[in-house]
């Protein structure tokens, strides 16, 4: 059953009322947020771990246990931090850019509760450079929380002492990845580092880190306010609670929908977006998750759940729930080719595979497109994926090799179809 207004979290994901601090304590943010903070910092770790919230920005991990791993203790006097992954990037992905739009003060609450949790000195809310409207609205919003007391010294007077600050990137993809994001927030060049030692352990500044999606620290007052079970009331186990899902391409309404997590495809695409441009039939194939996950044709999609398990059952992922839907009007291998340029363009280069590799199977991606290409390559192309993948320091490579692996799982018989219309080009005159 699709979700009700009244399970909604983000009650003004359409901005139909202002962002400010008048607005959102009337939506019922920094309701006695006190109160919430009062049950104790543990109390709070359990229930976001009942919730089952997992991480909203693309790998799913539990929430509640990654901030379980933050130490109690300082050690050597090390603060704490919580550092708050607004760098959205991912293409297709545009849930953030909402909340950050409409929504500010349940991200700002979320990260004082959140950082109250994990013991945390403060919070660095990493925005990405491209959103210049969405980060002076972020800096208004965390001032008019400063002047209100809710956050700074003595934070909602819980006696906490709690700084908020918003940090713009530059435009770099690979900042996204936490690890670049802290490197990124020390003033260095944003390059992945290896894990372990993960955040928790060194993160920001050698101290002990937990970095977190907007949409998970966002959503973390409301499961607190309504409970752990009310939340996980929603979805199916392993794969709980609301998510925001951002539909794109060839639908004919696009949009940012809240919806219950493991909702079918069809029911998404017709109860949200109008349905499929020229209908269901006209379906070619959807990218679920964002960019870097494997594409879906029509047939396997439809029915799906949408969620972790559901999507990874048919060899993609849930991702950001970044939703790509392309129709039959679609050049698929151009699609494809188009996003091993981003990956290319994107790397850091860092790693030999990510660096040489993204580059290799973009120009071997556009022989294809072209089909000046042997038919051997796309066994080649594929072994390369294979060599890239699982093999560099972040997942940026396995990102680049998975889009270039569905193709070929899929389209085959498109992408030898070009090939030998370009060795008899009379195939394709006899066509027209
Ligand atoms: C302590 C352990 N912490 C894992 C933590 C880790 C991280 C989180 C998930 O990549 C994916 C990527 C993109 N002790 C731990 C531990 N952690 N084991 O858990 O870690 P991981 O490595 O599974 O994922 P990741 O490196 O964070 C993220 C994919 O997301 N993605 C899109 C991303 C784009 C955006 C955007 O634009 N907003 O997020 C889409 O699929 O490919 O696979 O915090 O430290 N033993
Ligand atoms: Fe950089 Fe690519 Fe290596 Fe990631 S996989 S660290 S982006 S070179």
């Amino acid at each position: 059953m699709a979700l009700q207004d009244k399970d909604r979290i983000f009650t003004n994901v359409y901005g139909f009322q202002p962002w400010n601090l008048a607005a959102a304590r009337a939506r019922g943010d920094w309701d006695n947020t006190k109160a919430l903070m009062e049950r104790g910092q543990d109390a709070i770790i359990e229930e976001i771990k009942a919730s089952g919230l997992r991480g909203r920005g693309g790998a799913g991990f539990p929430t509640g246990m990654k901030w379980s791993f933050m130490p109690k203790e300082s050690k050597d006097g090390r603060p704490s931090f919580l550092v708050i992954n607004a760098d959205e990037s991912e293409p297709g992905s545009c849930k953030d850019r909402e909340i950050i739009r409409h929504d500010p003060h349940k991200l700002i609450e979320g990260a004082l509760i959140a950082g109250y949790a994990m013991r945390a000195r403060a919070a660095y809310i990493y925005i990405r450079g491209e959103y210049i409207r969405e980060a002076e609205t972020l800096f208004a919003a965390v001032q008019e929380a400063y002047d209100a007391g809710l956050i700074g010294k003595n934070a909602s007077g819980s006696g906490y002492d709690f700084d908020v600050f918003v940090h713009r990137g530059a435009g770099a993809y690979i900042c996204g990845e936490e690890t670049a994001m802290i490197e990124s927030l020390e003033g260095k060049k944003g390059q992945p580092r290896l894990k372990p030692p993960f955040p928790a352990g060194a993160g920001l500044y050698g101290c002990p880190t937990t970095v977190n999606n907007v949409e998970s620290i966002a959503v973390a007052p409301t499961i607190l306010r309504r409970g752990a079970a009310w939340f996980s009331s929603f979805g199916r186990e392993n794969n709980k609670g609301t998510k925001l899902f951002q539909i794109s391409g060839h639908v004919n309404r696009p949009c940012v929908v809240e919806e219950e997590m493991s909702i079918p495809f069809s029911e998404l695409i017709e109860k949200h977006c109008g349905g499929i441009r020229g209908g269901k039939d006209n379906l070619l194939a959807v990218i679920p998750g964002g960019s870097s996950v494997p594409l879906v044709p029509a047939a396997e999609i439809w029915d799906a759940p949408m969620d972790f398990d559901g999507l990874r059952a048919l060899g993609s992922g849930l991702g950001t729930a970044a939703v790509i839907v392309m129709d039959k009007s679609t050049d698929i291998v151009r699609a494809i080719s188009r996003l091993s340029y981003f990956y290319k363009h994107e790397s850091c280069g860092q790693c030999t595979p990510c660096r040489e590799g993204t580059g290799w199977m973009w120009r071997v991606m556009e022989r294809l497109r072209t089909g000046d290409a042997d038919v051997e390559e796309i066994d080649m192309l594929f072994n390369v994926t294979k060599q890239v993948e699982g093999h560099t320091i972040c997942a940026l490579g396995d990102a680049a090799a998975w889009p270039i692996q569905g193709l070929i799982k899929h389209f085959r018989p498109e992408i030898e179809r070009r090939i030998a219309e370009n060795a008899r080009p009379e195939l394709s005159e006899a066509a027209e």
